[in-house]
């Protein structure tokens, strides 16, 4: 059974439209979200340890609203300023900015303890140098963790930042405007046809039906 590890039910919803024939459920399970830049190394170790967690394949999701004229802000951080800013005041201070051109991004990161041969799609193989210098390990030791293999899928939507609109959706939806709609303005269906996580998850249903 493959788990897919969120504590947030918007995510899910969109999810199950890709992975519906019931190998697939959610794990409530609230990783440590480690500081970095960019979400793939937060999905790898989040997926790392999820899969410690769990002892079964793990989909961890981790996503993010990138404003381009902050330089990308929030971003990895975007979680952190809905629950103390709020998506409202967000647009409020955008609508200063002479640009407000915006991206979702979204990064799957998929562990289930195995190796993965090459392919496009990015691997964080994790320090396995640090791991091998550590020596013998534990299960619940870090350095061992680090050496899972993760493989990422990574969706990205442009659009841009406006006044809040439409009832659907989560987060920041309602201020994303993606081709003259925003994302809460459509249904799962249709935000999922154009969405950063859709893209993800198209990419990784369709390597995932091989393995
Ligand atoms: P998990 O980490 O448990 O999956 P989360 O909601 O905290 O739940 P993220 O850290 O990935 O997930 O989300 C970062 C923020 O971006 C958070 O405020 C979400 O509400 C928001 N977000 C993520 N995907 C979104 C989407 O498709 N539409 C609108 N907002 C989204």
């Amino acid at each position: 059974m493959l788990r897919y590890v969120t504590t947030n039910p918007g995510k899910v919803r969109e999810a199950e439209r890709y992975l519906t024939d019931g190998s697939v459920s959610q794990l409530d399970f609230d990783y440590t979200e480690v500081q970095a830049d960019e979400l793939g190394p937060i999905a790898a170790r989040g997926a790392r340890e999820a899969y410690r967690h769990a002892g079964e394949p793990v989909l961890v999701d981790d996503a993010g609203l990138f404003i381009e004229g902050f330089d990308g802000f929030p971003g990895p951080y975007s979680a952190y300023v809905e629950e103390t800013l709020g998506v409202e005041r967000v647009h409020e201070i955008a609508a200063d900015l002479d640009d407000r051109r915006a991206a979702f991004r979204c990064t799957l990161g998929y562990c289930d303890g195995e190796a993965f041969a090459a392919s496009p799609d990015p691997v964080d193989r994790g320090d396995r140098d640090a791991a091998a210098a550590a020596g013998p390990t534990t299960d619940d030791d870090p350095a061992s963790a680090e050496a899972l293999p993760v493989k990422l899928f990574e969706g990205y939507v442009p659009g841009r930042i406006v006044a809040p609109r439409g009832d659907g959706g989560f987060g920041y939806d309602p201020i994303f405007e993606h081709d003259g709609e925003t994302f809460a303005e459509m249904d799962t269906d249709r935000k999922n046809a154009v969405s950063h996580r859709g893209r993800a998850l198209a990419k990784f249903a369709e390597w995932y039906a091989d393995r």
